[in-house]
């Protein structure tokens, strides 16, 4: 009864906005910044509930707004093995935000503690972070207070002010007993990085230099760090890093506005780096963990190298290797895709003979599926993503004997990109490394990777409706199963075009219906995204 006291006491401090309603949602808790103290003093209770759970093992919290407005602010929890909080923890999470007050707030929790026969008093390890938003310091305050609570037997660890997948990468870390995955600290993610990276560049360094826009976000802070560890390898040109300013975090320029716009942010225009014919360059999101690369076909016309790309490129390279490894019969490489995936690079990636999955919306979706494969490839078509290795396919690459020296590189750059690669979460910055990898070792330029597939035009539209939530689907999100009638009347639209397709879904982040469409040509894709958009309505 001390520590309910405590927490009421110390909750007092965080009082719920009244005619708010909080919900934890596909990214977390997201809302304008000075909504959330209450939210993320709820949250800190939670993390511990969560990690008493597992025993104490430690437990994430992440404060972040992604890629939204810098007045925006969010909180996500992250799982023992760095993954997205289980799905069905994501009621509590809604049901601690919503607590009126610190009584009820208290009641809800020991209930909770209840229900699922937790033992308030066993010890538990959180490890927390945040972006470079003006709110996160308040909100991190609300997270301790919360945390402070408890006493003793909750150990917190603060890294600090760093990027979303070096906080998945620490989570994981603390957790592996092993010790096998890495040093869990920031440095031990730079270090276990650029040593991976150095491996599988080998003597084909010092790359052409690299103009990376930082959204004006954290990962110009992961970016500078980690550049100190590689010397002149691969040269970057951090672009839009201005952490201090006002206003600027992802204003103008990121993964999103590139993605989004299907542009070049203004900055990077400007810099006049990509003027040059074949010159790369890459967005990060606020929070470093979407990446997207372009490029000016010619020096002029702007081309975007998204997540679909990213993910054709970084699948038939890891087929290759496997393949010159000899392991074709025992390690299979597949790819996992949304909806949203440009219909072109599913129909390339499958005339490669790598099987495809489709999966519904959001990160752990994705994740989950891509742990079916030996080695899963998954990527949003917005530039969230990542590859996994199995545990099975790493065991089996560890005890291959190689007969020939091809063999032989072949099994250690897979083992390499293993660690290269963030096996925990997308982390735009690995992800970058990744790319670059297989560029040099293809010896390729941005035309080359581009020109494996022509995409689909495409059109996405947000469609504001009365009430989103009788909006449902089935089939990875591809059909609508209500309201009724609804998809017969998609279906009739989408035959009317050459190579069309078209699905609508309820967005998981905001009060909107979205409609995406394809189709052979620019005005066919106009035709029938308005067409949709009308059966919508
Ligand atoms: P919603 O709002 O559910 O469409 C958006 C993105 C997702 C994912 C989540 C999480 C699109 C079409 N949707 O989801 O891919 O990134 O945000 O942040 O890009
Ligand atoms: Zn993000």
């Amino acid at each position: 009864t001390q520590l309910f006291d405590r927490i009421a006491a110390a909750a007092k401090n965080y009082p719920k906005p009244a005619d708010v309603k909080f919900g934890y949602g596909t990214a977390g808790f997201r809302t304008l910044g000075k909504r959330l103290p209450s939210v993320i003093f709820s949250v800190g209770l939670l993390a511990v509930l969560r990690s008493q759970r597992f025993n104490g093992k430690a437990i994430g919290v992440m404060v972040t707004a992604s890629h939204n407005p810098e007045a925006d602010n969010g909180v996500k929890l992250v799982d023992p093995a760095g993954e997205m909080l289980e799905q069905s923890w994501e009621a509590y999470a809604t049901t601690l935000a919503n607590c009126a007050s610190p009584e009820e707030l208290v009641a809800a929790y020991k209930q909770l503690a209840e229900q699922l026969h937790i033992n308030i008093g066993a010890p538990a390890s959180v490890v927390y972070a945040a972006d470079t938003r003006p709110s996160s310091p308040e909100l991190i305050k609300a997270l301790e207070a919360a945390l402070a609570a408890f006493g003793d037997h909750v150990s917190t660890n603060n890294i600090g002010v760093t990027t979303t997948p070096i906080l998945h990468y620490v989570v994981k870390a603390t957790n592996d007993t092993t010790g096998e995955y890495g040093v869990p600290t920031i440095e031990g993610y730079q270090k276990k990085t650029a040593a991976a990276f150095k491996t599988l560049i080998g003597n084909r360094g010092p790359l052409k230099p690299l103009p990376v826009d930082c959204a004006n976000g954290v990962g110009a802070l992961s970016l500078a760090d980690f550049a100190k560890h590689i010397g002149d390898l691969l040269p970057f040109k951090p672009l839009n890093t201005q952490l201090n300013k006002e206003g600027v975090l992802n204003y103008q320029c990121g993964a999103d506005y590139v993605k989004t716009k299907q542009q070049l942010p203004p900055s990077v225009a400007e810099s006049g780096l990509l003027n040059q014919p074949d010159n790369r360059g890459a967005s990060f999101d606020g929070d470093a963990d979407r990446l997207i690369y372009y490029y000016l076909k010619g020096g002029k016309t702007f081309r975007l190298l998204d997540g679909d790309k990213i993910a054709v490129l970084a699948a038939l390279f890891i087929g290759d290797l496997v393949t010159r490894a000899k392991l074709t019969d025992k390690i299979q490489v597949g790819v996992v895709q949304t909806a949203y995936a440009n219909g072109s690079s599913t129909k390339f990636i499958k005339s490669r003979n790598i099987p495809v999955t489709c999966t519904a919306t959001g990160v752990k979706h994705l994740h989950h599926a891509a742990l079916n494969y030996d080695i899963g490839v998954y990527f949003e078509a917005n530039g969230h993503g990542t590859v996994l290795f199995s545990d099975d396919a790493l065991e089996t690459l560890k005890k291959t004997e190689p007969e020939s020296p091809d063999q032989d590189r072949a099994v250690k750059h897979l083992i390499a990109l293993s660690e290269l690669i963030n096996q925990a979460v997308g982390d735009a910055l690995s992800d970058l490394l990744l790319v670059e990898v297989v560029l040099a070792h293809r010896g390729w330029g941005a035309e080359e990777w581009d020109a494996g597939y022509e995409d689909l035009p495409n059109r996405l539209v947000k469609v504001e409706v009365p009430d989103r939530h009788i909006f449902h689907t089935t089939d990875a999100e591809r059909k609508l199963t209500s309201p009724a009638g609804l998809q017969a009347r998609i279906d009739e639209a989408v035959l009317k075009v050459e190579q069309g397709r078209s699905f609508v879904r309820p967005s998981g982040t905001e009060d909107c219906v979205r409609v995406y469409a394809e189709a052979a040509t620019s005005s066919a894709v106009d035709t029938l995204a308005a067409a949709v958009t009308d059966i919508v309505k």
